[in-house]
C-alpha cells in the first residue's frame, strides 16, 4: 500500500497497447514502457496502472495470450528497478492472476468484476486490493446513446451491489476500491452529475479511484481540445475537484503536473 498523504494518491497510467486513446503505441515495447515508468516514478507517482488492452470507446478486445505478452515483461522489468505498487488494468481473471504472481499489487477491473464467470472468485483468491469500476455496456458500444433515469443513484447502487457481491464471494471489505467510471457509457451530463456526487460515493466507506485524465469529457466542455494531449488543463481541474470531494487516488497520464497541482492544492487547504 502506498503511504497515505495529505492529498489523493497519483496513479500513473502505463498503456502497453497499440491503440489506447491518448498514448496508444508510445510505450508498446518493454524498453519504452520501462522508460515511461521511470519518468512517472521520478515525477512522484504513488502507483502505476499497467494496461495491455484498450477500453476506449469503440475498442475491440484482445486475446489473453497477447495481453499477457504485453504486460508481464513490463511488470517484471519495473519490479527490477522499483518497489512502486503496480496495478493491473484488465478484464481477464487469468491476466490479473499472472500479473499478481509477477508482482502486481492491485487489480483494476473496469467491468467491476463482471466480465468473466470467475472474476469474483479470482479476486477473492488473489486477496489483493481490487478496483470495482462502473461501466454501462462494453467498450465497443458503450458510448452509443447511454441513458439513465438517475445516473448517480443507478451508478452508486450498481457499485454497492458489486461490492456486496465481491464480499459475498470472499473479497475482504478493506480490499475494495470503487470508481464511478467517468466516460464509460456516460454522456457529459452523466459525468458531471457523478463528479458532483463524488463526496457521496466516498462516504460509502470505500476508497474512491477517479479516472478523468485527458478524457472526452474535457473536450465536451472545451470543444477546442480535440487532441487528448490538449486536455491537461481540464484534467487538472477535474483532479482538483475530485481531491476536494475526498477521492483516494486519481489515475492520470500527466503525473508531474498532477502531483504538483495536488501538492499546491493540499498546501492551500491546510493554509
Ligand atoms: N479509464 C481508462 C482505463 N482504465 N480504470 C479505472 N479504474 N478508471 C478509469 O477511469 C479508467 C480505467 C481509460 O483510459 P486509458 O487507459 O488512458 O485509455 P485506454 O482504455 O484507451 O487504454
Amino acid at each position: 500500500m502506498p503511504p497515505a498523504k495529505n492529498r489523493p494518491l497519483v496513479m500513473g497510467v502505463l498503456n502497453v497497447t497499440p491503440d489506447s486513446f491518448s498514448d496508444g503505441g508510445r510505450f508498446a515495447g518493454v524498453e519504452a514502457a520501462l522508460a515511461q515508468a521511470r519518468r512517472m516514478i521520478e515525477a512522484g507517482a504513488d502507483l502505476i496502472d499497467i494496461g495491455g488492452e484498450s477500453t476506449r470507446p469503440g475498442a475491440t478486445p484482445v486475446p489473453e495470450d497477447v495481453e499477457l505478452d504485453r504486460v508481464l515483461p513490463v511488470i517484471a522489468a519495473i519490479r527490477e528497478i522499483s518497489e512502486i505498487p503496480l496495478s493491473i488494468d484488465t478484464l481477464k481473471p487469468a491476466v490479473a492472476r499472472a500479473a499478481v504472481q509477477a508482482g502486481a499489487w492491485m487489480w483494476n477491473d473496469v467491468s467491476g468484476l463482471t466480465a468473466a464467470p470467475d472474476s469474483l472468485s479470482t479476486a477473492a483468491e488473489l486477496g489483493c486490493p481490487v478496483v470495482i469500476m462502473h461501466m454501462k455496456g462494453r467498450p465497443a458500444t458503450m458510448q452509443d446513446d447511454p441513458r439513465y433515469d438517475d445516473p448517480v443513484a443507478e451508478v452508486f447502487n450498481d457499485l454497492e451491489a458489486r461490492a456486496t457481491a465481491a464480499m459475498a464471494a470472499g473479497v475482504a471489505r478493506d480490499q475494495i476500491w470503487l470508481d464511478p467510471g467517468i466516460g464509460f457509457g456516460k454522456r457529459l451530463d452523466h459525468n458531471l452529475a457523478l463528479m458532483a456526487a463524488l463526496d457521496r460515493l466516498a462516504a460509502l466507506g470505500f476508497p474512491v479511484l477517479l479516472g478523468v485524465s485527458r478524457k472526452r469529457t474535457v473536450m465536451a466542455i472545451d470543444t477546442t481540445a480535440v487532441d487528448p494531449k490538449d486536455r491537461l488543463g481540464g484534467s487538472l481541474a477535474m483532479a482538483l475537484f475530485g481531491a476536494a470531494k475526498g477521492v483516494a487516488a486519481i489515475r492520470v497520464h500527466d503525473v508531474r503536473e498532477t502531483v504538483q497541482a495536488l501538492k499546491v492544492w493540499a498546501a492551500l487547504v491546510e493554509g
